[in-house]
């Protein structure tokens, strides 16, 4: 055995060992955790180095990662797992599952990454795998499948669209149809919703007129299909919109499988805005109807998480992306998200409090003026109670 592989694997079983704990960061609303949950340290050296040192007699790295990040997340049997997005060195995407004990550290990747049924010969790319598990026994996951866009003369034009699979264990996975969506040429960020909807599957969806580009897209998504295995929307109703001058006014998307509550279906998607430097993503919440799930009942004004420090800087700077969360028996819940595309970390609160955060507070009056009187409002009724209190 090469002694780099010895001293590599102490490194990588300290890494995991590692505790996590709770930052000093204080909103009230959740508590964000110093470490990473998944970094691409925390890819087994079996995946990256050959360890037989008549073959790789300097220990190097013969496939390397580049990036863990937007990670699938799903609660069984009392375990964690998250089905991540790896971004190989040579940039292509694929799914492994780590588990973890408590979902805020100890995550391990098991000892293969998934190998998914080769339907799509055009497929290039997969990526963010949200994972649902539905009232018919299943549990799907749904990603995005790029392909090359072979009907413009550039070669770096693609095709997004929903890839869609099914597992009972994370093991075993069968591959469907990719979803159809006959008004929208392109998908990404779609999600299953995890009951049936007018006895039909309830998809979330974000109409894109370009790969990059959401064009007249004006939000999130709403619509039902018939049957899982060919699954094809024909009507697509919005949900969250974009608006002017909000954290959603370039695009927005939907994160995690939306959590079941009795106040409503509670949403945790991403927004974006154009800035001089680049786009800006930001994670933010909202509730829908619990009988129509594509009604918006409750809008928290602007950003539940945002790049803090270190998260904002990666691959694709200024980002904060989820695409799962995790509600334990406890009901706390784990907000699972990656920072600049480039690795994975937990905000970890509860129900109770989620739901506190998302129906009282104050919406987004869309103004300066509005919320500077919002905010005064608020000021005026602290000054008010602090000198009741003395
Ligand atoms: O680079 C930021 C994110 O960009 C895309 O999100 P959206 O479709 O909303 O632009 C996704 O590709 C996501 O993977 C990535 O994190």
């Amino acid at each position: 055995m090469h002694k780099k592989y010895k001293e590599e694997l102490k490194k990588y079983e300290e890494l995991i060992g590692r505790k996590n704990e709770i930052t000093e960061d204080y909103n009230g609303i959740y508590d964000r955790y110093k470490n990473p949950v998944l970094t691409r340290e925390h890819i087994p050296l079996t995946w990256k180095y050959d360890l037989n040192p008549e073959t790789n007699p300097f220990f190097m790295e013969r496939l390397g990662v580049n990036a863990v990040m937007n990670s699938g997340a799903i609660y069984l049997n009392g375990k964690y797992y998250l089905v991540a997005r790896i971004e190989g060195n040579d940039r292509k995407s694929f799914f492994g599952v780590a588990e973890s004990d408590n979902g805020v550290d100890g995550f391990r990747f098991w000892d293969y990454p998934i190998l998914l049924p080769d339907t799509c010969p055009e497929e290039t790319n997969v990526y963010d795998m949200r994972l649902t598990k539905h009232e018919d026994g299943y549990i799907y996951g749904v990603f995005c499948s790029e392909s090359k866009d072979t009907g413009v003369n550039d070669l770096s034009a693609a095709v997004a669209a929903a890839g869609i699979v099914r597992t009972k264990d994370l093991k075993t996975w069968e591959r469907l149809d990719n979803l159809k969506t006959l008004r929208s040429p392109q998908q990404r960020n779609v999600v299953l919703h995890p009951e049936f909807v007018k006895g039909k599957y309830a998809f979330y969806t974000r109409p894109m007129d370009d790969f990059i580009d959401t064009g007249s897209g004006g939000g999130v998504g709403f619509g039902l299909c018939d049957d899982i295995e060919h699954a094809v929307i024909d009507e697509e109703v919005m949900t969250s919109k974009r608006k002017y001058h909000t954290i959603t006014e370039a695009k927005n998307g939907a994160g995690a499988t939306p959590i079941k509550t009795d106040m409503g279906w509670i949403h945790i998607a991403h927004g974006v805005r154009n800035t001089a430097a680049g786009l800006r993503y930001v994670i933010y919440a909202f509730a829908t109807d619990l009988n129509d799930p594509s009604k918006v009942i409750a809008e928290p004004s602007g950003m539940l998480i945002g790049p803090k420090g270190w998260e904002r800087v990666g691959d694709v700077s200024n980002v904060v992306f989820t695409n799962g969360a995790i509600v334990n028996e406890k009901d706390e819940v784990f907000i699972y998200y990656a920072s600049s595309d480039t690795r994975m970390h937990v905000a970890v609160t509860t129900i109770e409090k989620l739901k506190d955060y998302v129906f009282h507070t104050p919406q987004d009056p869309l103004r300066s003026v509005k919320c500077v009187e919002q905010r005064i409002e608020l000021i005026k009724k602290n000054l008010e109670f602090l000198k009741n209190e003395s």
